[in-house]
């Protein structure tokens, strides 16, 4: 079965159980796996209350999945590698730009979706990216608290951004790095697949600008995708020309905000090798950080995705990497 060759542990033990118990035991663990996200929410939420409140504090939520990469499955276990980086003692927690991380109504976490263990129970695709949506939802629920996805493949953006448009009550601008622009109708089949969630973006109308940055591996499909879509895409052969206006971004006036998305493959493998896709010629982690510090725009929400611990470095560099993006993203965020 496809969902077995996909990764799951308990598929040989599930498909013993008779059907009516097993729909009986999946709902009681999709309900049980909210109830974390939602106390937990309330939790941070009031401790952010407790010391006086804020407009916005960026929340970690960590969406462990990898089953929908096409070739590699590590993501699913970035998370915690990347929490480890930004509390890190090798550096301190301060912003570049002078935001103090340390303070709960700067950066909270509601800690992660349990996906392992709504797979084991044979709960399919569709409903866990349903599970994913219902998540993100719960956070936004609690204000001040915007969600900072930790992924997880990029799969994970199609259920998360559908949540913050819905929760909002429309459409976002989205700006996307990325080496690649992962628009393809479905990739290999499947229709949650890493390589498509911005065409599940495009085609629910949770988007209405999508500025690709990064691009440099991109094929026929993609650019007539993004055609269909009007997709702006900015393509790496061509950034010494689109810098200027790249550091330069004012994105969100007249919808409902701003959404970063931002696959750690953007940046050079020079600069982040823990990636499942290795691509050469792309972005600095200074152009990156010009692009975010320079932009305007109220950011509603967020992800960093891609990042995979198997491919790293012995001393885990490029967790470092994405906890430098997820700080400079939370200090973006907070107000
Ligand atoms: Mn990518």
């Amino acid at each position: 079965m496809n969902i077995g060759r996909r990764g799951i542990h308990y598929l040989h033990t599930v498909n013993k159980i008779p059907k009516n118990l097993l729909e009986e035991g999946q709902n009681r663990v999709a309900e049980a796996s909210l109830t974390l996200i939602h106390e937990q929410a309330k939790l941070k939420a009031e401790l952010v209350r407790a010391f006086g409140g804020a407009k916005a504090t960026s929340t970690l939520l960590g969406i462990p999945l990898g089953h929908n990469s096409s070739y590699l499955q590590g993501p699913a276990f970035a998370p915690p590698f990347i929490r480890e980086a930004i509390w890190s003692g090798s550096t301190n927690s301060t912003t570049e730009e002078g935001t103090v991380l340390d303070d709960p109504r700067v950066l909270a976490d509601v800690g992660d979706l349990p996906v392992q263990e709504l797979r084991d129970c044979g709960i399919d695709d569709e409903r866990l990216m349903n599970i994913v949506s219902d998540s993100v939802r719960l956070v936004m629920e609690e204000h001040p608290l915007r969600p900072l996805v930790l992924g997880g493949d990029h799969s994970i953006s199609y259920p998360v951004v559908r949540a913050v448009s819905k929760k909002l009550g429309g459409p976002v601008d989205i700006l996307h790095l990325d080496a690649h622009p992962d628009i393809y109708d479905r990739f290999e089949g499947n229709y949650y697949s890493h390589a498509s969630p911005f065409a599940r973006i495009m085609e629910g109308g949770y988007c209405r600008r999508l500025l690709q940055v990064g691009i440099r591996s991109i094929n026929s499909e993609g650019r007539e995708q993004g055609k269909k879509f009007g997709v702006e895409q900015y393509e790496m052969r061509t950034f010494a020309k689109d810098r200027h206006f790249l550091e330069n971004l004012k994105l969100g006036e007249g919808v409902k905000g701003v959404y970063i998305s931002i696959d750690v493959d953007c940046l050079d493998p020079a600069f982040a090798p823990g990636v499942s896709h290795i691509e050469s010629g792309g972005l600095s982690f200074r152009d990156v950080l010009n692009i975010l510090h320079n932009l305007q725009g109220d950011l509603v929400a967020a992800d960093v995705v891609e990042y995979n611990p198997q491919r790293d470095t012995a001393d885990d560099m490029t967790a470092m990497v994405a906890a430098k993006l997820v700080r400079e993203v939370t200090a973006k965020m907070s107000k």
